[in-house]
């Protein structure tokens, strides 16, 4: 009997131990960290001809609100990047978007006085091909943040053509705007 006991207590042993491992794969599993992780809207980013190329998600962890970006076929450069006003996408300009999502009515840039917009956000940076995730904090709070994104024309994530310049008010000099997704609390990707 003496053996049989031992025998149970270091198998429980070993089934800690198995454990352990398996929590730290969990981790670093995307649909495990996609879990702990509240996810807020979804939005599919399409080229001025409709063409996806690839999503975009607004995710909270605790108070802090990211927005992830998960490019698919577009176009390498660096790329202004940002939160517009109003969730509309109309191509070929997108201009149905609206200018930056600025409830603070700031100037734009992070290099400005006034600066900068909530939408402003860094450049984003695309290489040939890539499908790499790409993560963006947004400042503010959890609840203003939600209450900005989700106000009643709902709010737009578009890419340009040329980088922004973090300075020229109120668009960064960015161009043109290639891509658009509008932020959806109800879809899925
Ligand atoms: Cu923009
Ligand atoms: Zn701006």
């Amino acid at each position: 009997m003496k053996h049989i006991k031992v025998a149970l207590a270091v198998g429980a042993a070993s089934m800690t131990m198995a454990c352990s491992p398996g929590s730290e794969d969990a981790e670093s599993d995307p649909s495990a960290t996609a879990a702990e992780r509240t996810r807020l809207a979804y939005g599919n980013l399409a080229l001025a001809d409709g063409t996806e190329v690839g999503g975009v998600k607004l995710v909270a962890e605790g108070d802090a609100v990211e927005l992830v970006v998960a490019p698919s076929e577009l176009p390498e450069g660096t790329r202004g990047f940002h939160l517009h006003q109003t969730g509309s996408c109309e191509g070929p300009d997108f201009k149905s978007a609206g200018g930056h999502l600025n409830p603070l009515g700031k100037t734009h840039g992070s290099e400005s006085e006034g600066g900068s917009h909530v939408g402003d956000l860094p450049n984003l940076v695309l290489s040939e091909g890539s499908t790499e995730l790409q993560t963006f904090s947004i400042e503010g709070s959890k609840a203003q943040i939600t209450d900005w994104i989700f106000d009643e024309d709902g709010t737009a994530v578009v890419i340009h053509a040329e980088p922004d310049d973090y300075k020229t008010d109120p668009s960064g000099a960015a161009g043109a705007r290639i891509a658009c997704a509008v932020l959806d609390a109800d879809a899925t990707p």
